[in-house]
């Protein structure tokens, strides 16, 4: 079901101040940035590998992030795994009696289709699914 890790998020406070460390120091490839409203929060997307790192900066005090940084600081927000067919996966994980923030995928950046696995189901560590490169259909 999984093909692979798509990215690793990491919430911070400010892009400014984070991204010198991975882009500059580490020399991670940087692809851009990206705002996703819906989650109020600024994406800054670097190329590791076959993987990537996602930094997360909230873009208001309601972001799932702001909350997150205020309650544990900056640090991982989440593991994002790769799979080819995210309706497939979501249906499983119900099945297994999972609990889903996202019971049907949404638009993610970069064109993917997401869905996140609640923290509770996942031994506390919030689980996306990711589906690249393909037109969300309702
Ligand atoms: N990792 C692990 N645990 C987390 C977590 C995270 N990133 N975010 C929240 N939690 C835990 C909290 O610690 C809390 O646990 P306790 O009850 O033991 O204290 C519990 O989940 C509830 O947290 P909350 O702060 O009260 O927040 P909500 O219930 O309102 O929301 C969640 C939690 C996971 C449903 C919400 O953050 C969510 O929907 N996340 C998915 C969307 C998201 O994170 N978007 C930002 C990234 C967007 C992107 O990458 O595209």
């Amino acid at each position: 079901m999984l093909t692979k890790i798509n990215h690793i998020g990491i919430a911070v406070k400010s892009l400014d101040e984070s991204l010198p460390f991975y882009r500059d120091q580490l020399g991670i490839p940087f692809l851009g940035l990206e705002e996703i409203e819906e989650q109020k929060v600024k994406v800054a997307m670097l190329q590791v590998g076959e993987s990537k790192i996602e930094l997360l900066e909230p873009t208001s005090e309601e972001s799932p992030v702001a909350k997150f940084i205020e309650k544990n600081g900056p640090g991982i927000h989440h593991i994002a795994y790769e799979v080819e067919d995210i309706e497939m996966a979501i249906q499983k994980l119900l099945a297994c009696g999972s609990r889903m923030v996202d019971e049907k995928p949404r638009r993610g950046a970069h064109g993917t289709l997401i869905a996140f696995v609640h923290p509770k189901s996942s031994n506390g560590i919030l689980t996306e699914l990711c589906q690249a490169g393909h037109e969300l259909v309702l």
